[in-house]
């Protein structure tokens, strides 16, 4: 039998009052996965045309994470992320036609073709900026939080981070730095289970789990199913109040999987680094079906609706997609703005 690496109590059932939230509200959750979803499926479906001049990381299987944690904070909080950008983009507000523009390189771009899949950002909403480094987005996000925290702002911030970017040394530092400060901050791990094709028992001692990490710092950790959005949504809202109370961060950790090949389109476990029944096994978890079963069964979502959301989800995709290609390319003046020089 197949050992799932983590089996939460979401893949069996949701929560056990789950009309607590209203209907509308549950809906969205599910519309936003949708969403991504779709959109990946697109994004995955045209990229060996090789039109879209940049790396992807795709987030199919991940949505959840994305989704339960951004619908927990407000367009004015603050959410920085590494280079698993697209759900996280979208989840938090972020344009789709921008997000896709700045796939085809073209001017009206999220940051005008500056950057591709690893540097999407729409400060209008609060997604304040993503980067390619590896725990690159940690100090960072702990730099936003003092400044929010010294200005007195009501803003919490939030980190989305890989469980490799907590074996980087900018982390641990910015744990301690955050629990000392008590600052207004969220550490929200993605826990999938690989950097690369390196799994995480080749790369932490056997037996440790990432959020009791924080303990060490003096800083609470949780750890939830990352593929039960109310479960995601759940921590983070208790995370953001205590913030916003001054309470201080909150680690969590959330344990999800990656479906897709670390980069590019396709699965690449083919390779051997991991065994494709695996990857098999996590189809039942599917964070976006499970969501959809759930709704169905409670009559709180009928599969017509569904259908509605899938007909405007592909239209608002096509759109953004046509949009993107009719796009200018950026002129020869502009590649010489946002440059400094003294
Ligand atoms: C400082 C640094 N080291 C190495 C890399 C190469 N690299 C890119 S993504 C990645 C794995 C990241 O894994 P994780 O943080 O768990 O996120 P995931 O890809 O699983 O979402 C590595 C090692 C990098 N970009 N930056």
């Amino acid at each position: 039998m197949i050992q799932y690496p983590y089996q939460g109590k979401g893949y069996e059932f949701y929560r056990d009052n789950p009309t607590e939230y209203p209907r509308d509200f549950l809906q969205s959750l599910f519309r936003s996965m949708l969403r991504i979803r779709r959109v990946e499926l697109e994004v995955e479906r045209r990229y060996p045309e090789d039109q879209m001049k940049t790396p992807i990381h795709l987030v199919i299987g991940q949505e959840a994470a994305c989704v339960g944690s951004a619908a927990a904070l407000r367009p004015t909080d603050l959410v920085y992320c590494g280079h698993r950008t697209h759900g996280v983009y979208l989840a938090k507000g972020g344009d789709l036609k921008a997000m896709i523009a700045e796939f085809f390189c073209k001017s009206t771009g999220c940051v005008g073709s500056r950057g591709g899949s690893m540097h999407l950002l729409d400060k209008s909403v609060g997604m304040a900026g993503t980067s390619a480094i590896v725990a690159g987005a940690v100090p960072i996000t702990a730099g936003m939080a003092l400044a929010a925290q010294l200005l007195k702002k009501d803003t919490v911030c939030m980190v989305v981070l890989g469980d490799a970017a907590t074996e980087e040394g900018a982390t641990s530092e910015s744990l301690n730095f955050a629990a000392l400060k008590k600052l207004p901050m969220i550490f929200f791990c993605e826990n999938n289970f690989y950097s690369v094709q390196s799994p995480l028992k080749f790369r932490q001692p056997e037996g440790v789990e990432i959020h009791r990490r924080s303990s060490g710092f003096g800083m609470r950790g949780v750890c939830v199913d990352g593929n039960n959005v109310l479960d995601v949504h759940q921590v983070t809202k208790e995370a953001v109040d205590r913030a916003r109370r001054g309470d201080g961060p909150t680690f969590i950790e959330v344990r999800t999987y990656r479906c897709r090949a670390h980069g590019g389109a396709g699965d690449d476990s083919a390779t051997g680094y991991r065994d494709p029944k695996e990857v098999e096994a996590w189809i039942p978890h599917c964070p976006v079906e499970m969501m959809s079963n759930f709704l169905v069964k409670n009559n709180l979502m009928t599969l017509a609706e569904r259908s509605r959301m899938e007909e405007e989800i592909g239209r608002e995709i096509q759109e953004a997609f046509a949009f993107a290609q009719a796009s200018p390319e950026p002129s020869e003046e502009d590649a010489m703005t946002h440059i400094y020089q003294n």
